[in-house]
């Protein structure tokens, strides 16, 4: 018979031998994966920053939802920051994602300047960064950052000013709706919007007033502007879904027919906006695909194997109307 020893001896070397298999089939799975999930941080995991600028809006939350999976899904860990809206917050989270030597960082920069600091404190440490969802203006992408990843905002703006001359027949009495002042999507979606009706003298665009994006400004803001401009107003634009349901609100409260007197329309394509355009209360919305965790991973394991990548690598982005909304909205965020 063995002794106690000897039985608990052969019970820890047994132990040990599955837990050495499992770590070497582990490291396998992780390179079937995509290969660059092993490598950094402790226990072979990758560890990547993800520096959002805030959670609010299904927007953003769906955007950070697909990071999160992507992570997940892939054998990342992820290492998520919320700026809640402010600028020198996101700065400061940058710095400690630095500090913290993670392995590479997503950043969704809120304004488009005043990451510098960051951005060469990441570069002297050997941290390779990639913009996601909005541009910054100055730092060079393949120097400053790898990359920038997302929509063409400018193209969107453009879009909306096409589709809105050929409804209105070029004739307008516009309300914008501006997106976070110093972003570069709220210049991008207002310049391109611009230069589309600029060749329309009867497109005018009689208020544009910041509504950073939310709800509840969007509603202030429209409520404040029915007030001063009642009547005249014809048009809605506003840069995203969620100020274009706020304005809808502040125009039925005035007795106003949203999505009939006057059009509305705006960029993203959420389900809330889908809904609201079969139901006729609004019209039209540029898509802004939010689902960024395939696109960014993919980047990532690209740059790591050496791939030489473009400056920008911008997501196709679809348009909703009435022809189409509801066909939609069940896979809209
Ligand atoms: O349109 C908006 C969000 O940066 C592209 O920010 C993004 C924009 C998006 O808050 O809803």
């Amino acid at each position: 018979m063995k002794s106690l020893n000897e039985g608990r001896r052969g019970a820890f070397a047994l132990l040990l031998a599955v837990a050495l298999l499992a770590l070497a089939l582990g490291g396998c799975r992780k390179k079937e994966g995509g290969g660059a999930g092993g490598g950094g941080g402790q226990g072979g995991k990758m560890r990547v920053g993800f520096s959002q600028t805030e959670t609010d809006g299904p927007w953003r939350i769906a955007e950070t939802k697909s990071m999160q999976d992507e992570a997940a899904k892939r054998g990342y860990e992820l290492v998520f920051t919320n700026a809640r809206g402010d600028t020198a917050t996101q700065v400061s989270n940058l710095e400690d994602l630095v500090a913290q030597r993670v392995d590479a960082i997503f950043l969704a920069p809120r304004e488009a300047k005043g990451y510098e600091g960051p951005l060469q404190a990441a570069k002297e440490a050997g941290i390779p960064v990639f913009l996601i969802d909005r541009e910054l203006e100055g730092p060079k992408a393949g120097d400053d950052y790898v990359t920038f990843i997302g929509s063409n905002f400018i193209e969107e703006g453009r879009r909306a000013g096409e589709w809105l001359a050929k409804q209105t027949g070029g004739k307008a009495g516009i309300i914008e709706l501006l997106g976070t002042a110093g972003s570069s999507v709220a210049n991008d979606r207002h310049q391109g919007f611009a230069d589309a009706i600029r060749a329309y003298p009867d497109m005018k665009i009689i208020a544009a007033q910041d509504g950073n994006f939310t709800r509840a400004q969007g509603q202030n803001v429209m409520q404040n502007l029915i007030q001063a401009h009642g009547k005249a107003i014809t048009v809605v634009y506003a840069h995203n879904d969620e100020m274009a349901l706020g304005a809808i609100q502040a125009l039925k409260a005035a007795g106003m027919n949203p999505g009939k007197d006057v059009i509305v329309l705006s960029v993203d394509g959420q389900k809330s906006a889908l809904e609201a355009i079969s139901a006729g209360e609004m019209n039209a919305t540029v898509e802004c695909n939010p689902r960024f965790g395939p696109v960014a991973f993919d980047t990532l394991e690209k740059f790591k194997r050496g791939e030489r990548l473009p400056p920008k690598i911008i997501n196709q982005d679809r348009f909703f109307d009435s022809s189409n909304a509801k066909q939609f909205v069940g896979e809209a965020f």
